[in-house]
């Protein structure tokens, strides 16, 4: 397949080249691949999300056969079922990069043949259209397709999400049966869109990311095109809720439905990387700097507003929020682009702090239940997480179960990269990868035991002595910084300085964009000793955050930590703590799935207060839980 001359400056090591060999993530990738992805493979299939698809197959038969008027209603609720599939799909695909296994696959292939047998011969798929084509079943939806997709038919935002199924499963396979069905869908919307006949801003964003990858795969130029003109046909005057208000060049502020946000920006990333449109990068710049500066929880989510999944005013942050498991997902996608353009650090410290908070929160420890909403605070007994008080065996809207699936499967991706003659460390976690820089294979591996850990030992294993340079990712809150902003500090002493050393000698690397920078001819084998040290750290709010006024969080490396009242005796707001609160990180193997603790000392309460990573709230029984507790003015 060819592939495009234009592309990001900076390429990710893929994931299938980088393998987790232990810790944190790896426990939580086992847990993916044996509970969650064959749980979320039967939900698809209990609740009648696949069934829709060979209802839609029924009617297209039977017409042909010259039933005129049979059709079908569908058995689920919304339009955009059919989305939920396709992710579970494109996750089945990355898991059996993986780890192959051909009955897993075969049942892939089941599922593709029925997606296959619902696809309308001039390429349309949509399953609630095509299983009752003579009016509307969902009042979403309009009588002509596509019409209401500005609005809430979801026709586009589904294909979005086929073609990166379909180009994940053409990956991970060499098969085509999907990729196949992916192009005829393409060519319909070339048919009816890429001549500007029609002229529709997407209801809700992916189909950027997804045409990106359709282009990648397949050279076709009007692949990209095609996401341009989506992009071109939004504002001014549409809805705010979808990012519909201006034209994507003139908005500067992330609004609206969060989830649609952040894959609209990825999608300017991607589109911008794919053709050099300036303009996209300049705009999405300004846009991340308003999230980083005024919106993002300390958890690394956004959206905190339920009503609208939406965005806020600046500085909206409040403890109750909604935070969106998907819109977790989607910043990190959109991070992950920003720091392709630019090499710039900052976007995969706030990508860090979110995969190891906001994100990994919306799934337990056993992979079965999951958080829809991720907020900071929680009283214990509110049915907050879409009518369910907890972790949630699924949703009617499911978005997020297979969203956390599909990205767990992919997380590797995020790991390296590489640039000329550089190699970017972005991701710390035990594990072993191979790339590509300047011509020479290089395996690298991580010895560490991080995020509960600052030591970390890079072996860096050159085919044959090479020159090149190594950029390791100093994160912020290493430099006294917990975001790239003034939106949280730390409220208590300066942060104790990180070190280097090469083949056991200290080295004094040059920090650029982040990052220490390492140039020397590297001998197979060659060992660099990064040591972060890792304090507690107490965090307090920018004063605009109201939510946040006179309390505190406690954080250490990347992790947020949180208060449950598991034992049902303190309540999180009759914590008292202040600047000078003692705490100490107790390392506790088997509790949560092995994590470090924090014990506050000088607290009055019934039982020492002993703080949980936030990440694994929920996992012990429906408790109180704050992530902020008030201060005391000493
Ligand atoms: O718009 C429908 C669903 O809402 C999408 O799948 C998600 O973005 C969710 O927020
Ligand atoms: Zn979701």
């Amino acid at each position: 397949m060819p592939s495009p001359a234009a592309d990001y400056p900076i390429r990710p090591v893929p994931f299938t080249a980088v393998r987790i060999t232990g810790g944190f993530w790896q426990k939580r990738q086992a847990v993916n691949l044996a509970t969650t992805v064959p749980y979320a493979i039967r939900q698809c299939e209990d609740t009648g999300r696949l069934r829709n698809f060979d209802l839609a197959a029924e009617t297209l038969r039977r017409r042909a056969a010259g039933e005129t008027t049979f059709q079908n209603k569908p058995v689920t609720i919304y339009p955009f079922d059919d989305s939920d599939v396709y992710k579970v799909m494109e996750g089945i695909a990355y898991a059996l990069h993986v780890r192959p296994d051909p009955v897993l696959e075969a049942r892939l292939d089941g599922w593709i043949a029925r997606v296959v047998a619902a696809q309308e011969p001039d390429g349309y798929l949509y399953t609630f259209r095509t299983m009752h084509p003579d009016s509307p079943v969902h009042e979403w939806i309009d009588e002509k397709r596509w019409l209401k997709d500005a609005d809430l038919s979801h026709e586009i935002y589904n294909l979005g999400h086929l073609y990166e199924a379909g180009v994940a499963h053409f990956e991970a396979t060499g098969k085509r049966t999907l990729l196949d069905a992916c192009l005829r869908s393409a060519e319909l919307l070339w048919r009816d869109f890429g001549d500007r006949r029609l002229r529709v801003a997407p209801g809700h964003q992916v189909i950027e990311m997804g045409l990106a990858k359709l282009h990648r795969v397949t050279g076709d130029a009007r692949w990209i095109e095609l996401a341009k003109i989506f992009l071109a046909a939004r504002g001014p005057g549409g809805k705010a809720y979808s990012q519909q208000h201006l034209p994507v060049t003139q908005q500067t502020e992330a609004v609206g439905h969060a989830v649609r946000a952040n894959y609209m920006y990825a999608g300017m990333a991607d589109v911008a990387a794919l053709t050099g449109n300036a303009d996209y990068v300049a705009a999405i710049r300004k846009i991340w700097d308003n999230v980083a500066e005024k919106k993002l929880s300390l958890t690394g989510g956004v959206g905190p507003l339920q009503h609208g999944e939406a965005y806020g005013a600046d500085y909206e942050l409040p403890n109750a929020c909604y935070n969106e498991t998907c819109a977790a997902i989607a910043l990190m996608m959109w991070n992950q682009r920003m720091f392709l353009f630019t090499g710039e650090a900052r976007y995969h410290d706030v990508l860090e702090r979110t995969a190891h908070n906001g994100f990994i929160s919306g799934v337990s420890l056993s992979g079965d239940r999951f958080f829809y909403p991720n907020p900071l605070a929680y009283d214990g007994v509110a049915k907050n997480n879409h009518d369910h008080a907890g972790r949630a065996p699924w949703f009617g809207c499911a978005c997020c179960p297979p969203n956390l699936m599909r990205t767990l499967a992919a997380l590797t991706g995020w790991f390296y990269a590489v640039r000329d003659n550089s190699i970017y460390v972005n991701f710390y976690a035990p594990n072993e990868g191979e790339a590509n820089v300047a011509g020479v294979e290089v395996r690298l591996t991580q010895a560490t035991d991080y995020p509960w850990s600052g030591t970390i030992r890079l072996t860096v294993t050159p085919e044959k002595p090479a020159a090149f340079t190594v950029r390791l990712r100093i994160p912020g809150w290493a430099q006294g910084r917990p975001v790239p902003s003034d939106l949280y500090t730390y409220a208590d002493a300066a942060h104790p300085a990180w070190s280097l050393r090469v083949a056991g000698e200290p080295v004094a690397a040059a920090l650029e964009n982040g990052y220490a920078v390492l140039t020397r001819t590297w001998q197979p084998g060659d060992v660099v000793e990064l040591e972060l040290p890792m304090p507690v750290h107490k965090v307090r709010g920018h004063p605009r955050i109201e939510a946040v006024r006179r309390r505190l969080a406690f954080e250490r490396g990347p992790v947020v930590y949180a208060f449950e009242d598991a034992a049902g005796q303190t309540n999180p707001e009759a914590i008292t703590v202040s600047c000078a609160t003692r705490a100490g990180a107790h390392a506790q193997p088997g509790l949560l799935g092995d994590v470090v603790t924090l014990v506050l000392e000088d607290v009055a309460a019934p039982k020492p207060v002993a703080l949980i990573p936030y990440c694994t709230w929920n996992n012990r029984g429906l408790a109180p839980m704050a992530v902020w507790l008030p201060e005391t003015v000493d």
